[in-house]
């Protein structure tokens, strides 16, 4: 039987993305802010609703970027959870900024906005929370508490590409919000990220940050690096947004047959989706008890994985437990998100999972505990 694996990247016809393609062989125009960029940028902002979209070759580099552009004094506090990908913890760090942080809500794995405030000292200058598996956080709470604070707010919205909430796009929200459009994600561009924003300040910056600094012909203002979409991977985003809506509805229905077998059943805990929402459905989460289950995360995982089923442990172990990390931080604080990390499975899920392979995948974690 084939192999299963955790996601399944969504393509376009190949025809309609060498058509989309086809025009760089005349222009030989490839990269650095093209024809292909421009359209692709315009579609965004238009569909997100956002005065301003950045383009960049992904989103671990815009997080960066976007950090780097809100110039905080080197050594500045962001609170943000340790329950994502490496990407995250690693932009705040490599920014020259230190991460505090937060715990998560054991439903919805977003930052616990009641712990936020007894974690602001007087170098903290922003929030960073993770909108993870394509979850909305507390918008409401996290704006009042930054006002209150004088604090910047980026959201990592890596997963939420698509998501609403109370019908606003949510690349709307904070000072700016981190898509990644990474291969692996609903909407992709092979690699690619963008950052969402209003301020008509950062528009150049950005630009200048993710081109070397370079300002004009005879000026570079910053010291940046190279973090440009190329034509390629704009021409991608440009066909895959056209059957973006398409993609979704297909998730659904996977994340429903899931559900019909998942839900109610002792010892599975499914992720809690907040009813003001419109879900992108990316990520299929559940969380083992073994008390109540009978086996724990790993029984599960490696029942799937000798029946060629490549679920994965997103996001174990916590990025503030990482080797890299060692003595700098401790992750007995965020205890929730300490416990769900080694609770957490995710389920293979993409749009053209067949119901009999989502079937399967239930009834060998069903079968796990017999
Ligand atoms: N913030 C958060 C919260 C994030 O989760 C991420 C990225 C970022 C920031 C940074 O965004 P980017 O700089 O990546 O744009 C993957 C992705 O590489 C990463 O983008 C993603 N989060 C993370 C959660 O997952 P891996 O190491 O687990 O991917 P990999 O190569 O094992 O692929 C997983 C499965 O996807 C494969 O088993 C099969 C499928 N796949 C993979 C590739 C590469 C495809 O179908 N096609 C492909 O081309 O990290």
């Amino acid at each position: 039987m084939d192999k299963i694996l955790v996601t399944k990247s969504s393509m376009p016809n190949k025809d309609e993305y060498l058509d989309e393609i086809s025009d760089l062989w005349n222009t030989h125009w490839l990269t650095n802010m093209g024809t292909k960029h421009k359209q692709f940028q315009t579609e965004l902002e238009s569909r997100i609703g956002v005065p301003h979209v950045a383009l960049y070759c992904n989103g671990h580099l815009a997080l960066e970027n976007i950090i780097e552009a809100m110039d905080f004094p080197k050594g500045s506090e962001i609170i943000t959870t340790p329950f994502t990908f490496a990407s995250t913890t690693h932009a705040i760090v490599r920014s020259g900024m230190v991460p505090v942080f937060c715990d998560i809500n054991p439903d919805d794995y977003t930052i616990d906005v009641s712990k936020i405030e007894s974690l602001i000292t007087d170098k903290t200058v922003a929030i960073l929370p993770v909108h993870v598996y394509g979850n909305i956080c507390d918008i409401e709470a996290i704006e009042t508490i930054a006002k209150q604070h004088g604090l910047r707010v980026i959201y990592d919205a890596a997963h939420a590409f698509a998501v609403k909430y109370k019908g606003v796009d949510v690349g709307c929200f904070g000072d700016a919000s981190m898509f990644s459009f990474h291969a692996t994600k609903v909407f992709n561009t092979i690699e690619g990220g963008a950052v969402c924003f209003r301020d008509d300040n950062l528009v150049q910056k950005l630009n200048d940050l993710k081109n070397f600094g370079i300002h004009g012909p005879e000026s570079v203002e910053y010291v940046g690096g190279n973090a440009k979409m190329n034509e390629f991977c704009a021409a991608m985003g440009i066909c895959n947004l056209r059957h973006l809506d398409d993609e979704i509805s297909k998730r659904k229905i996977v994340t429903e047959r899931y559900r019909s077998h998942l839900e109610g059943i002792s010892g599975i805990k499914l992720c809690v989706v907040n009813p003001d929402t419109v879900s992108n459905y990316a990520y299929f989460p559940v969380q083992f008890d073994k008390e109540e289950f009978g086996y724990d995360r790993d029984d599960v995982f490696n029942k799937l994985a000798d029946n060629g089923i490549g679920a994965r442990k997103y996001f174990y172990p916590i990025t503030n437990s990482y080797d890299c990390y060692k003595d700098k931080f401790d992750a007995t604080e965020t205890p929730i998100a300490l416990e769900i990390s080694r609770r957490i499975l995710t389920l293979p899920l993409y749009a053209d999972l067949s119901f009999d392979d989502v079937d399967r995948i239930c009834e060998l974690i069903h079968s796990s505990n017999k």
